[in-house]
């Protein structure tokens, strides 16, 4: 593979930005955040010459889009031609904060006999193999295809000299830079790979895969796990593009090693924090979620024993089911260290430990949910009862001569009392409270099932760690506690979220956005960035778990005295960190951060040189 060159000294003037990605009104991951959280700051930068592009394939899309097709700027123009060729390509607004404009492209309306001409020339021209079987790749060469087919035709719009700045994020929407480098178009390019392909796989695989990532043969490992066509894009686009970038020097090690490029520019990620902005009232909205939690916490556990409410606090992990990477093993382990801590202790606080992530389920367990509508029946009954009393006190107050509190149980009738005493008496149980909300279809080979198992973290009467796994993402139709994401994160205390494998991790941020102090860890792009860009990090409310140079029982026992340290602060403590985290957050405010991506921008353009030589 040829050297490219180590500078470029000319710059070109960019007619418009393009941004590409496979998450482009099609949420699948953390991209997704990255790119809807960052349109504003981006359709301010290019100055409304931006325009995103994905791919057409969530139908339910339609609603968040305002239809642009009579447009006549020039990705208007271009995505008419399109239509007009034949291909089913959208123009519109997408209706997000700042309103960025989207080129939606259909990879499924492209025939197989296209695909096959378009697989053939991917083999002949850039040495890609395409298995037959196999959807997802398909759908992302169909994708590519039409994303070079709209710059064929944009850069007919251009003036002489002139180029188009595209930024691809990972290797879903970021082959056409092959053939655009290929075909040397006025475009220049930037791929950012928001993990690799190999790594992701190489991590849950691999138990020594930080030491041994200097050592790895990339294609080898590609063929074991079966992922030659993804690995091989990747390699590709990340070889060719003018500018790799990636989220973090965590991603960029794995870069130098499994794309043999080190990146020239790490782009942090971040939020639009405004959007949670709540002010000077967020110390309320915590106080207004928590007791939604309070609620669902009475119906699932008072049933069978109850605790001080007072001196409860919620922690929680989420994510998505990868148990190692996530770190979800070290969380339980030193959390039944906390648990055996505090029982030793006889301490009177309790830890509401909350594991949310995505599994399949049959069902919400019918008990759980039997339990709620019973706290239901149990409060309406309680406020029937209290207007009942405060109607006859009210009256027996103006009536009566001496100046006593009569004895309020007289004014309830025999009715309620009945009722009361039969509700509270069906709804008691002796059996311990589920872990899990829901029935899983995998209920004997979960791994999150397995190790509370194995660490006896059962929700046990005296144990002072209880925990609640609930196996699918929060959102505001949940049943259970009938809060979005976000309310629930300012509802809780602290999100613990120590990754083996994470190359940024946005829930840690997402608990800064929302005033929430949070744990990640040293091998997670976040936890990274932290450290070495804010010294004074755990004033911040933000700790950092040491694994990169650490066994898992060091780590464990860190994050078990750091969950501990926690506990022992006051309310006032807690209040006062809560102010010092939200005070921090703008930090990571795209306003802030759009910076990198400028950098990148102006690197690919010519305007300042790349330094080093790109390695192959
Ligand atoms: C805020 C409020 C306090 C409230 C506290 C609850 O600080 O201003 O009035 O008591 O939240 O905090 P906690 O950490 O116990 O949920
Ligand atoms: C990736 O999504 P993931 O959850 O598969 O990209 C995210 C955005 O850059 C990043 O936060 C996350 O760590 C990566 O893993």
């Amino acid at each position: 593979m040829s050297k490219r060159s180590t500078a470029q000294t000319k710059a070109f003037p960019a007619a418009c930005t393009v941004e590409v990605a496979w998450e482009v009104c099609n949420q699948v991951g953390g991209i997704y955040t990255v790119i809807r959280s960052k349109a504003p700051a981006m359709v301010e930068h290019a100055k409304g010459q931006f325009c995103m592009i994905g791919p057409y394939i969530n139908r339910n899309i339609q609603a968040e889009l305002e239809v642009l097709e009579d447009s006549q700027d020039m990705f208007g123009q271009t995505a008419a031609t399109l239509r007009k060729r034949g291909y089913d390509v959208h123009y519109a607004q997408w209706l997000i904060t700042g309103k960025p404009r989207v080129v939606l492209l259909n990879p499924n309306a492209i025939e197989d006999q296209a695909l096959n001409v378009v697989k053939y020339l991917l083999w002949k021209n850039h040495g890609i193999n395409v298995p037959d079987n196999n959807p997802l790749v398909n759908q992302v060469i169909a994708f590519a295809y039409l994303t070079k087919l709209f710059f064929d035709e944009l850069t007919k719009h251009l003036d002489e000299g002139q180029h188009i700045l595209a930024h691809f994020h990972e290797w879903m929407a970021g082959l056409p830079i092959l053939d655009l480098k290929r075909d040397q178009m006025p475009v220049k390019t930037v791929f950012t790979t928001h993990a690799t392909q190999l790594g992701r796989h190489l991590a849950i695989n691999s138990p020594m895969f930080y030491a041994h990532l200097p050592f790895f043969k990339w294609e080898e490992e590609a063929k074991k796990f079966g992922i030659e066509t993804e690995a091989k894009i990747e390699f590709k686009c990340a070889q060719t593009a003018d500018v790799l970038t990636t989220v973090s020097e965590v991603t960029a090690r794995e870069c130098k090693h499994l794309l043999k490029r080190k990146p020239e520019l790490i782009l942090p990620n971040g939020l639009n924090i405004e959007r949670f902005e709540a002010l000077h009232d967020f110390q309320n909205l915590h106080i207004q979620y928590k007791e939604s939690i309070h609620k669902f916490v009475m119906g699932h556990f008072f049933q069978s024993y109850s605790f001080d409410l007072e001196k409860t606090l919620y922690f929680f992990t989420s994510g998505r089911y990868e148990f190692k990477n996530k770190g979800f093993d070290l969380t339980i382990d030193a959390l039944s260290k906390l648990n055996q801590k505090l029982k030793k202790e006889k301490s009177d606080i309790t830890v509401v430990m909350f594991f949310v992530t995505k599994r399949d389920f049959h069902n919400i367990r019918p008990e759980t949910l039997q339990s709620k509508a019973m706290m239901q029946e149990i409060f309406e009954m309680c406020n029937a009862i209290t207007q009942q009393v405060g109607r006859k006190l009210f009256f027996a107050s103006t009536t009566r001569q001496d100046t006593h509190l009569p004895d309020l149980n007289n004014f309830v009738d025999e009715y309620w009392k009945l009722r009361f005493r039969r509700t509270i008496q069906s709804w008691k149980t002796n059996k311990n409270p589920h872990v899990a909300t829901h029935k899983l279809v995998a209920e004997e080979t979960d791994e999150v099932l397995l190790a509370l198992q194995e660490k006896n973290l059962m929700n046990y009467p005296d144990d002072p760690v209880k925990i609640v796994y609930h196996p699918d993402f929060i959102n505001a139709s949940n049943p259970l506690f009938g809060l979005d994401y976000n309310q629930f994160v300012r509802g809780c205390h602290l999100g613990i979220f120590p990754s083996y494998y994470e190359p940024w991790g946005y829930t840690p941020l997402e608990c800064m956005a929302s005033a929430v102090p949070s744990i990640t860890s040293d091998l997670s792009g976040f936890g990274d960035y932290i450290l070495r860009n804010i010294p004074e990090h755990d004033e911040y409310g933000l700790h950092v778990i040491e694994r990169g140079k650490r066994t898992f029982d060091w780590s464990s026992n860190q994050l078990t005295d750091v969950m501990y340290k926690f506990l022992e602060q006051s309310r006032r403590e807690r209040s006062m960190q809560r102010n010092n985290v939200e005070k921090h957050s703008a930090i990571f405010d795209w306003e802030n951060l759009i910076k990198h991506y400028v950098e990148a921008y102006d690197l690919a353009l010519g305007r300042a040189p790349i330094k080093g030589t790109p390695q192959v």
